[in-house]
């Protein structure tokens, strides 16, 4: 990387730098298996990223289990097909499970976890199940999935089944998507958080970043995951071994600060194009252009620190270097998530508003981190960061909708009056 170099594109390098490490990760796969229409598709779609079950590759791989992946997300899927449980089809799906783990021991595509799922209100397991769901247990960690839990009955349905004292690793009662009783009457989603959780306690560790990057059922525990490693890259990197460099020389943080943004990314997963984050990048280095000289964005973000003034001909030390980077790295997670939300809800993002949200957030960091790097770990527990930005956000968004509302009433009235005024009379 040339620094001298103008044309030195640094959304280009934090982007195939992301595509690299996402490439790098191990993926992470996970066997859904479950009767017909007991609700895997919509458990898929709303644990994982971008719809997997519908706009997945599907491939068949065998007559009962097809495999599901997609470019860009580290995890396939393989989800059982037509399963019904008279005693041929059992044994064909149990040997076909079977044959996938001895092919895949030891390779990328090892199965890590099975979502056995079970429709919650059937208040009863057959046999054939139970010895299924046994003969599953025994090569590969199993979680039970009650889906479509509603009330009492699928508690007392989780308690039968703990009771059974089955092979399992854990058994979760869900909803995975709001369930509509009557018009007035709407069963929250729930469980899914839950189901993340005591995932991430089965799978091993090398897969843990990308089961992070392709859930979106938790996107507080991806702020959080990111805010830990990026609070440790910073302390790293800017700590004691740290040598104040002149601030003529302040392009050499580039590189730091491009593996901290990649590293956010890639653990975060989104599926964000290349204006986003030159959005995210101008917010903070002042310029629109996506072909960013590493000079310029640096010397901007130094700015924001009050008294940056002073710094020009002098040295930049490692917590100034700290402040500034671990700022970056705190905002990009806040706004991440945010996109993050929009895009599990389908929603647009209006980049604008992005834009200033990363300003006004790093704004903020780099005043908080001023206070209170010395004393505190930069690591932040609890979500209050995370809540301050979604109210930011959430009043930046209302502040524009109501003043688009006020320039369409404002239009409105105009055309009113120059319709209306006796001084506007057409002939
Ligand atoms: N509201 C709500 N509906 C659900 C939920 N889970 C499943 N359903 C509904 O149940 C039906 C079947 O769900 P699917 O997810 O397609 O079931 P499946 O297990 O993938 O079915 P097959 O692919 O045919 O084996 C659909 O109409 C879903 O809308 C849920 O958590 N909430
Ligand atoms: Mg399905």
């Amino acid at each position: 990387m040339k620094f001298s170099d103008n044309k030195y594109n640094m959304i280009q390098d934090i982007l195939e730098k992301t595509e690299a490490e996402i490439e790098k990760m191990n993926p992470v796969n996970i066997l859904i298996a479950g009767k017909t229409g007991v609700g895997k598709s919509t458990l898929i779609n709303n644990v994982f990223r971008e719809n997997l079950a519908d706009t997945g590759i599907g491939k068949p791989v065998t007559k009962h289990l097809r495999r599901i992946s997609k470019e860009g997300i580290p995890i396939v899927l393989y989800d059982t097909r037509g399963l019904e449980l008279n005693p041929k089809v059992q044994k064909d799906v149990k040997n076909e499970i079977f044959d996938l783990v001895k092919q895949n021991k030891q390779t990328r595509d090892a199965v890590h976890a099975v979502y056995y799922c079970i429709q919650a209100n059937s208040s009863r397991i057959e046999e054939t199940e139970i010895d299924l769901i046994r003969e599953i247990s025994s090569v590969l960690p199993v979680i039970l999935v009650l889906t479509q839990s509603i009330g009492k009955p699928a508690e007392e349905f989780n308690t039968y089944l703990e009771n059974l004292n089955l092979p399992v690793a854990a058994v979760q009662n869900i909803m995975a998507e709001p369930y509509e009783i009557t018009e007035d009457y709407v069963i929250p989603a729930f469980g899914l958080k839950e189901l993340i959780d005591k995932t991430l306690q089965l799978i091993p560790k090398e897969a843990h970043d990308a089961f992070m990057n392709a859930q979106h059922a938790d996107i507080e525990r991806k702020a959080k995951a990111a805010r830990r490693w990026a609070s440790r890259y910073v302390a790293t990197t800017f700590g004691v071994g740290f040598a104040p460099i002149p601030f003529s020389d302040a392009s050499v943080l580039i590189p730091m600060q491009v593996t901290l943004l990649a590293h956010i990314t890639a653990i975060f997963g989104i599926s964000m194009d290349k204006s986003t984050i030159v959005s995210l990048i101008a917010a903070v280095g002042g310029t629109g252009s996506a072909t960013m000289i590493g000079k310029t964005f640096v010397a901007n973000a130094f700015k924001f620190i009050p008294g940056a003034g002073t710094l020009i001909g002098g040295l930049i030390s490692g917590t100034t270097a700290s402040i500034v980077t671990s700022a970056l790295g705190l905002s990009y997670i806040e706004v991440l998530s945010i996109i993050a939300v929009k895009e599990r809800e389908g929603e647009s993002i209006d980049l604008g508003l992005i834009e200033r949200l990363m300003r006004s957030q790093f704004k903020k960091n780099i005043k908080l981190n001023r206070k209170e790097l010395k004393t505190k770990d930069l690591e932040f527990e609890g979500d209050e960061a995370l809540n301050d930005a979604y109210a930011s956000y959430q009043e930046m968004e209302e502040d524009t909708q109501s003043a688009s509302r006020a320039q369409k009433t404002s239009r409105a009235l105009s055309k009113f009056v120059s319709r209306h005024n006796p001084f506007n009379k057409k002939k």
